[in-house]
């Protein structure tokens, strides 16, 4: 069975606040039916790539909460609360506490410093921790703690500075291969792995997804899109030009993981 075999998903509808999320570099407000219209094509995306998908209720208190992935991590056999380090992100996982009671036998809370799932890349072998302007030191170390309590081993690596999150930088293609921005492989964050690194004026395709037999990649990147589809993979783009706006790609906007009794 694929690593990348999910069969089912977390995701939120986006709220109109949505349009005061975060961004590092004011381009201009996202247009909220767009955003509406990325994320209904991505959910679309993920049930014909045979996914069940969980839709939340917007959040209009959290402009963010469309990016449910930062709020928590989720394997077969267990869920990990987060505790984002925005400020104004903070509540977002109270909203999710249920949704992970109801769907994991055993989920676990970050208690200390803080981390958001963006930071995480999970590979079968081990659990990628990057710490960030996002992710602490202290909350890495207690997430390593946390991931050992569930049989996962966490290893931790620094993001590259100035990028929001360690996945904005690189996503898994396969059990061996992790797509890579040069900026981010030169500091040999994984090794033992093969990377793919992202063409020249193209790091932002490094937040791609992995979904059964076809990887998403944002639509505006299509060199990235030559270079995996001719290295083999199934490439499925799909737009993102509104969230990224809001400095958002591929992997934020839902929360995967395969479920062993639901097929
Ligand atoms: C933020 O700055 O928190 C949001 N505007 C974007 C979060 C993207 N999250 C992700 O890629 N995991």
């Amino acid at each position: 069975m694929s690593y990348h075999a999910f069969n089912r998903a977390i995701v939120r509808t986006p709220s109109v606040s949505v349009v005061d999320g975060l961004r590092a570099v004011d381009v201009g407000a996202p247009i909220y039916e767009d955003v509406l219209a990325e994320h209904a094509a991505y959910v679309a995306a993920l049930e014909r790539a045979g996914v069940r998908v969980e839709t939340l209720p917007p959040l209009d208190a959290f402009p963010d909460a469309i990016f449910v992935e930062d709020t928590a991590l989720v394997f077969t056999h267990a869920a990990i609360l987060l505790r984002p380090g925005a400020a104004t992100r903070r509540g977002e996982t109270e909203e999710m506490r249920e949704t992970l009671d109801r769907n994991f036998e055993r989920v676990l809370h970050l208690r200390s410093g803080t981390a958001e799932g963006g930071d995480v890349l999970s590979t079968p072998s081990e659990v990628f921790i990057g710490t960030s302007a996002r992710t602490s030191v202290e909350g890495a170390a207690a997430l390593v703690a946390l991931l050992a309590e569930i049989g996962l081993r966490g290893t931790v690596v620094q993001s590259p500075p100035g990028v929001l999150h360690l996945k904005s930088d690189c996503s898994m293609l396969d059990e061996e291969t992790i797509l890579c921005t040069p900026r981010l492989a030169g500091a040999e964050p994984f090794p033992g792995f093969r990377l793919i690194l992202t063409p020249e004026r193209e790091e932002g395709a490094a937040n791609a997804l992995r979904i059964g037999d076809e990887v998403f990649i944002s639509a505006d990147f299509p060199r990235s899109a030559e270079l995996l589809g001719q290295a083999g993979y199934r490439v499925k783009p799909l737009k993102t030009r509104e969230i990224a706006k809001i400095d958002a790609g591929l992997s934020c906007m839902s929360l995967r993981w395969r479920n062993s009794s639901c097929y």
